[in-house]
């Protein structure tokens, strides 16, 4: 955390010939979260990871998991992965037919649970859930790629779902996932997001160490604070 600021890093994002060493790097940082996106084929056409891998990052891992499916009907899978009071369950409010059953069903487990938006679904969607919600995530590209370009529109999701949240006299989070980065961390932060995901064109640059980077991204949040 900085600044109240929660940072995700998401997972599939690292270099993966390298896991041992970022996360070493990563525990000893300001990292809140490990983001684990979870791709089905079918909602985002790829595949990442599953509880398997998933497990061993939380075996040799302190912090909290951030499980973001994006898989159609993710009721079939919520059994799949351990999970405690402290990790975050988010699924996509596209890919649910019934999502008020599947967030209490996430209830039942005793996690915090999510619900993310595409960019191109409205806010309005979560008009009588929102009360249920610990956290959304905004999307800020489509599902399914890294380093893709941003969404610019999915920006002012922010600050309106901020707005709602305020007037509600909600405690529910926003989250960012997409392009995070020096170029966009200002907006975000100043539209309200309270948690960012860090993915390769953030925390994991090619050219950058991490270290390099979280230095940068917290001079990002300095200025979307001002
Ligand atoms: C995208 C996924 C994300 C990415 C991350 C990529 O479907 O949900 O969590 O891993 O956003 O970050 P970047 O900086 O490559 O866009
Ligand atoms: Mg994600």
């Amino acid at each position: 955390m900085y600044k109240n600021i929660l940072l995700s890093a998401s997972v599939m994002c690292m270099d993966w010939f390298d896991i041992k060493n970022q996360m070493n790097v990563i525990e000893k940082s300001e990292i809140d979260y490990l983001h684990f996106d979870i791709i089905d084929g079918y909602f985002a056409h790829d595949f990442t990871m599953g509880s398997s891998i998933i497990d061993v990052f939380r075996q040799n891992s302190k912090l909290p998991s951030d499980y973001h499916l994006m898989v159609e009907e993710p009721a079939r899978i919520f059994d799949t992965f351990n999970t405690n009071k402290f990790d975050n369950i988010t699924i996509h409010q596209e890919t649910s037919r019934n999502l008020h059953r599947n967030i209490m069903s996430l209830k039942n487990k005793k996690v915090k649970v999510g619900v993310a938006l595409c960019p191109a679904t409205p806010i309005s969607t979560l008009e009588y859930i929102l009360d249920d919600l610990d956290l959304i995530i905004i999307m800020t590209v489509n599902p399914g790629f890294k380093g893709q370009p941003l969404v610019p529109q999915a920006l002012r999701k922010i600050s309106d779902l901020k707005k709602l949240i305020n007037r509600m006299k909600l405690k529910a989070k926003i989250s960012v996932d997409g392009y995070v980065n020096l170029n966009t961390i200002p907006e975000m932060v100043s539209a309200g997001a309270d948690i960012l995901v860090l993915g390769s064109t953030g925390l994991f640059q090619k050219n950058k160490s991490i270290q390099e980077s979280i230095i940068e991204i917290k001079e990002s949040i300095d200025k979307g604070l001002k």
